[in-house]
This record gives structure tokens, C-alpha cells and sequence, in this order.
């Protein structure tokens, strides 16, 4: 497959939609193999994640709904650790944030309301990294490639019930101690616990389980900025503490 190929050499490709006619529902079959394949060679599910969650990037790719991805324990960098790389085509950084469920989530049950099911939230980082060339794409190839997902870091977990209301908190990106990027929780969809409910209604929709210990990113609240070699990121998320990650994989640049 084109896309697993690509992730796995960190060598872009063109988009599939340049040579191939497929639907959304054909991409979300796709992305679905596309991780099996990553769970086949030892990985597994750990989540979900939400993309356009913003006016603005929903806006600019045309669309009117979020998309949902696929998040695996092997995405997985521990708050404070190292990304390679040389494991990605073009990777980009993002702050957001990140919920956990308590109990088992039937997305198809739709008399749960999911938010009475949130046991965690934390300040969190998402690498994105599409396997396109130059990081374009139409909606069928993102939604095929995963949503872009690539890696992701969480921070300090807060219990839900103590972690107050989550509309407007301030959140901050920096880049070795400078700040790069500055935005609010406010960004992803008016208030991050609607991700919460949009990745409940895209898993119904598309198919994607949500075990107990889910973790969901909700979107990103500000844009995303490109990696490059040796560089400390950390995103801070008011009242909710901060997170990191370290650049390594490469020259300086
Ligand atoms: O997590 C995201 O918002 C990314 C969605 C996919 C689009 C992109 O790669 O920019
Ligand atoms: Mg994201």
C-alpha cells in the first residue's frame, strides 16, 4: 500500500486522488487498513484524533466537518522525550488538547453522552505529518493518509471533575523558550469538549472503537508549526500545565 510505504520510508508521495477516484467512506476504508497494517507489524489503537477543527482550516480546505483519525500506542512520545526525525517526510507540531475516557464508549449507543464518560484532561502535542509531497491534499487523500496523524504527546492529567470549564483557557507553543504560537482552547470547535462529541459521532459513523482509556485529541489551538533538528517545543495549556518534546534526528538546522 502507497501511503504505509510512504509513512514507513518518511519518503512523500503523490496524492492517491492525482491518479485514483474515490469516496470519503473508500478513504475512511483506507485509513482503517492502513493502521491494520500498522497493528499487524505490533502496534495498536490507543485513540482517536480530530483535524479541522478549526473555522480556519476547515474553511480553507472547503469542508463543513471534522475529519477523524487513528492513534496508536507506537505514536506515542512520553512528555519530555525525543522524536526522530528521521522517521518523518515534513513533520509539523501542534498544541492541543487531549481527553481519556474512563469506561468502554458504544459510539453507537446514542443515549450516552460521552462527556459524563471523560475521567482525564491534559495539555497535549500532535506531530502531523502528511505523506503527501509539499503536505497537500484533498479531503479523500488526508482522511486516507490518517488525518496526517504521525506522533503525540500528552502532559499532566487532570481529572475531569476538577479541571473546570475549558472554553476559553489560553494556550501557548513555544520553540526553545520563545514563543511561537499563541491561541485558545476556544479554537477547537468553540469549546474542546465538542471534539469529545464529534469523535463519538465520526467513530459511529465511521466504524472506530473507543475501549476504556481512549484517548482523544481534540484539535489543535493554534497552527501548526514545521520540526527542525535539535529544537525543544512545549505547549502550555492555562490551568491545565504543559508538555514537551525534544527534536532529535538530525543537523541543526
Ligand atoms: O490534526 C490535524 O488537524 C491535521 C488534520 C490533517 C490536515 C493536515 O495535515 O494539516
Ligand atoms: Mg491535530
Amino acid at each position: 500500500m502507497l501511503l504505509d510505504a510512504a509513512a514507513e520510508a518518511a519518503v512523500p508521495i503523490a496524492q492517491l486522488t492525482s491518479e485514483y477516484t474515490f469516496s470519503l467512506e473508500d478513504a475512511y476504508e483506507i485509513q482503517r487498513e492502513l493502521v491494520a497494517r500498522r497493528c499487524a507489524r505490533g502496534d495498536s489503537l490507543s485513540g482517536v484524533k480530530l483535524g479541522f477543527t478549526s473555522r480556519a482550516k476547515a474553511q480553507q480546505m472547503g469542508v463543513d466537518d471534522v475529519i477523524v483519525g487513528r492513534i496508536t500506542h507506537g505514536m506515542r512520545i512520553v512528555d519530555g522525550g525525543e522524536l526522530d526525525l528521521a522517521r518523518y517526510c515534513h513533520p509539523r507540531i501542534e498544541p492541543e488538547v487531549a481527553f481519556r475516557l474512563g469506561v468502554e464508549v458504544d459510539p453507537q449507543d446514542e443515549t450516552l453522552d460521552v462527556e459524563t464518560v471523560v475521567e482525564a484532561v491534559a495539555p497535549a502535542l500532535e506531530v502531523i505529518d502528511s505523506r503527501y509531497r509539499d503536505f497537500r491534499f484533498t479531503l479523500e487523500d488526508v482522511v486516507a493518509d490518517n488525518t496526517s496523524a504521525a506522533a503525540y504527546v500528552t502532559g499532566p492529567w487532570t481529572a475531569y471533575g476538577r479541571a473546570g470549564d475549558l472554553a476559553n483557557r489560553g494556550v501557548t507553543l513555544e520553540v526553545d523558550g520563545e514563543v511561537a504560537e499563541t491561541g485558545s482552547t476556544a479554537a477547537i470547535l468553540g469549546h474542546p469538549l465538542r471534539a469529545v462529541h464529534a469523535a463519538q459521532r465520526m467513530a459511529r459513523t465511521y466504524g472506530l472503537s473507543m475501549p476504556a482509556g481512549t484517548v482523544i485529541l481534540a484539535g489543535a489551538a493554534t497552527a501548526a508549526v514545521p520540526l527542525r533538528p535539535g529544537r525543544c517545543v512545549e505547549a502550555t495549556v492555562t490551568g491545565l500545565g504543559s508538555v514537551g518534546l525534544r527534536v532529535g534526528g538530525g543537523a541543526d538546522a
